[in-house]
């Protein structure tokens, strides 16, 4: 009698949902959550209208003026909810060793004992909506189906936008395909008659993969990558796993497309940690000086990337949206961004202008006279002065659809992908790492991919501005041991090069380097072409670097200047090395290779003593 489905809650399964495994779990996960009604998603615009609407209803949504933002909306999240929370994130595999030190581990039969009365009755009184999505082109071989059953219709309509989701996930899936099995519930169970907040959070939060069966349950949380779980959580973690398992890499990177004036166009996927610049540069114009170049999207955020028959990696982008950070972007930084954002857009945590607009810190312009900040308090500048209060929260954040993008990739939705020629491994660091390197191999370029410190930012909870080792970008997304996670990629490495094929070549980059005045020198964002087309150089064998301890970088007169003044002076300054710094940095990879040290591969150890030598002699 426990169960609502025998007390009477029907399913509603709609006659186009044909898959047995799907119904019965749904119905398990009906009889678990408890919720009120079951809505299975169907992904059309009309649902997309009335959803919106409801949360406009709900006071979750505000309707920005369709004359400034046409059909766009403003969320403003629980002040506590308002990004990853990786020290809440779990990864539950039967042994500890193979989760590693670096996840936080729980054995799978003590999360469960522990997540099942959490999630008892977790849905009483909402709805739970069925979100069938496809990561990757619909039927493409490098594509994985995923289902999220949640009780947030904003978790519903963001994931609409970021991935394939709807009815034609239900042709992939057939009667008897397979698909990761995601719960997410904001823990928030609505009694009888009780009012709801705009915001229903939980303070209690769990963000748990079951790498092994390949299952992801979050509780608590409504925000980014706790709630939309296509993306960290399936895309990174679990995929990262099955990738291992499989020979294939689910990367924290974002894909471009550069196309040179001759017409010969390269493939670029690169790993920054949360927060520094991917989908900037992967909307990058070209600038002054360098006519006839294109810069394309594929994806700002993930790469599925599997070795196909040429013996070459074909990158596709397993999301269908941009879910960026909104401080920052103007027309400067980033105008491919700013005319993504005209219409169809989601805000989350951004300040409200009178007229019924959005702002940011960063934006265009001057600051408005009045808004309404992220915490729904009035803002104006002298407030901002006398007080700091920030208008939008820092982690603000933009749901756009890929499409809106002008730069978007022609081949961005080629079920094949496209083939990569770099890599480019980026941390945000002030000092002591220089504007690009190239790696002298693939096991170089792997140590230095595994060694990336980079500073932290407001994408996760925590303290800001501490650097910390981010190995690949992927600290707080892999989903198995870091150490055996280097070997897959040592080993791919090796597969490949015995195949005859010509591998990417691996580059690392630092945009962030401060001057003795605490600014930038690097102008970055645009300028970045200059450092991407100093790679292509190198890849065509027009420039010969200038060899170092780490690998090779440019020399000056290498880099187009052509629109760009910047001295020779604030070159040394972003390209210098400092001995004695990168002998303290050294002491930090030691640091690093002893947390991992139970499955570190010799081949790293070996590569450190040899730069130590180098940096030394
Ligand atoms: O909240 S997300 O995890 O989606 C954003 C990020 O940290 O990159
Ligand atoms: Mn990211």
């Amino acid at each position: 009698m426990n169960s609502p489905v025998m007390q009477g809650l029907n399913l509603n399964t709609p006659a186009w949902v044909r898959n047995a495994k799907l119904v019965a779990w749904v119905a398990d996960m009906v009889a678990l959550c408890k919720p009120a009604a079951v809505y299975w998603c169907d992904g059309s615009q009309e649902e997309y209208d009335r959803l919106c609407q409801r949360l406009v209803d709900a006071g979750t949504f505000k309707r920005l003026n369709p004359a400034k933002r046409a059909n766009s909306y403003l969320a403003w999240s629980d002040p506590s909810d308002v990004a990853r929370v990786e020290d809440r994130t779990y990864i539950c595999c039967e042994r500890k060793e193979d989760a590693g030190p670096t996840n936080n581990w729980m054995a799978p039969a003590e999360m469960r004992a522990t997540l099942n009365p959490l999630f008892d009755g977790c849905m009483r009184g909402r709805t739970m909506y069925v979100v069938p999505f496809s990561m990757g082109p619909l039927g493409s071989p490098i594509a994985h189906v995923g289902v999220e059953l949640s009780d947030s219709p904003y978790v519903a309509v963001n994931m609409r936008i970021m991935t394939r989701m709807g009815k034609a996930v239900y042709d992939v899936l057939g009667v008897d395909g397979d698909y990761v099995p995601c719960v997410h519930t904001v823990g928030a169970p609505l009694e009888p008659g009780q009012q709801d907040s705009s915001w229903p959070c939980n303070k209690t939060k769990y963000i748990v993969h079951y790498p092994e069966t390949r299952e992801i349950w979050s509780y608590g949380s409504g925000y980014g990558g706790n709630a939309l779980l296509g993306k960290k959580c399936f895309a990174l973690r679990i995929a990262s796993k099955m990738g291992r398992d499989q020979g294939w890499l689910a990367e924290h990177m974002l894909i471009l497309g550069v196309t040179n004036p001759q017409g010969k166009k390269y493939h670029v996927a690169a790993a920054f940690p949360s927060a520094c610049g991917k989908t900037n540069f992967a909307m990058l114009i070209p600038p002054k000086g360098f006519e006839g170049w294109k810069v394309t999207t594929i994806g700002d955020d993930i790469a599925w990337i599997k070795p196909a028959a040429d013996g070459r990696l074909y990158a596709i982008n397993p999301e269908a949206g941009y879910f960026g950070v909104a401080p920052g972007t103007n027309t400067k930084t980033n105008p491919n961004c700013m005319a993504s954002l005209q219409r169809d857009v989601i805000f989350t945590n951004v300040a409200l202008t009178d007229d019924g607009d959005v702002w940011w810190e960063g934006m265009d312009g001057d600051a408005p006279a009045h808004a309404i900040d992220w915490q729904g308090k009035d803002w104006t500048p002298q407030i901002a002065r006398e007080t700091g209060a920030k208008a939008a929260h820092p982690n603000a954040r933009f749901t756009v659809a890929a499409t809106n993008n002008p730069a978007l990739d022609p081949e961005w939705d080629n079920p094949a992908g496209v083939a990569i020629d770099a890599f480019i491994f980026g941390g945000r660091r002030s000092t002591t790492v220089p504007l690009v390197t190239e790696a002298h191999d693939w096991v170089e370029g792997v140590y230095m991919a595994a060694t990336m410190g980079s500073e932290t930012t407001a994408a996760a909870f925590g303290q800001q501005g501490v650097v910390r080792r981010d190995p690949f970008a992927m600290l707080p997304f892999a989903g198995y041991n870091m150490a055996e996670y280097f070997q897959h990629w040592l080993d791919l490495g090796r597969k490949l090069q015995a195949s005859g094929a010509k591998l990417p070549k691996i580059y690392t980059t630092n945009w962030f380097r401060k001057g003795e005045d605490g600014k930038f020198v690097w102008p970055g964002y645009g300028e970045n072409m200059r450092v991407l087309k100093w790679m292509l150089d190198r890849i065509e064998g027009k420039v010969q670097g200038e060899t170092h301890v780490f690998g090779v970088s440019p020399s000056y007169q290498e880099l187009e200047w052509e629109g760009l003044p910047f001295t020779q002076e604030q070159f040394r300054q972003v390209t210098g090395i400092d001995l004695p710094a990168w002998q303290q940095e050294l002491q930090l990879h030691h640091e690093l290779f002893q947390q991992l040290e139970h499955k570190l591969p010799q081949e790293l150890k070996d590569t450190k003593a040899r730069i130590e030598q180098r940096l030394a002699a």
